[in-house]
């Protein structure tokens, strides 16, 4: 075969298929002390919810010790759930909001 001629490869390669990142919940846990008006702000302020729905969120977590508040990319989930204890912080309550990775 001459340098002119170039064999082309029939394409055999696969992409290997890259697993979609895994969503994480932020998580609204109960504590006795934060008043329930100051976690229905924190909900709508940072996660940007209605009056309703946030405070239905509030209740679920009030009733059952945890809710799930969104469903979204891990950075995302981490900033919020940071933002949102970070205010409830400076605003003196135990308030807390975790992450974790979707099923
Ligand atoms: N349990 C709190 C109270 O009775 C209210 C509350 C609700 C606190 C939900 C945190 O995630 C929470 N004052």
């Amino acid at each position: 075969m001459s340098d002119r001629d170039v064999a082309l490869k029939p394409k055999t390669k696969t992409k290997p298929k890259l697993d979609r990142p895994k969503l994480h919940k932020v998580i609204l846990l109960n504590d006795d002390y934060t008043p329930r008006e100051f976690v229905t702000l924190v909900l709508k302020a940072v996660f940007r919810m209605s009056e309703e729905a946030g405070y239905r969120v509030m209740l679920t977590a009030h009733k059952f010790g945890s809710a799930v508040v969104v469903v979204c990319a891990k950075d995302i989930a981490e900033t919020k759930a940071k933002e949102a204890t970070d205010l409830a912080k400076e605003g003196g309550y135990p308030l807390m909001f975790t992450t974790e990775p979707e099923e």
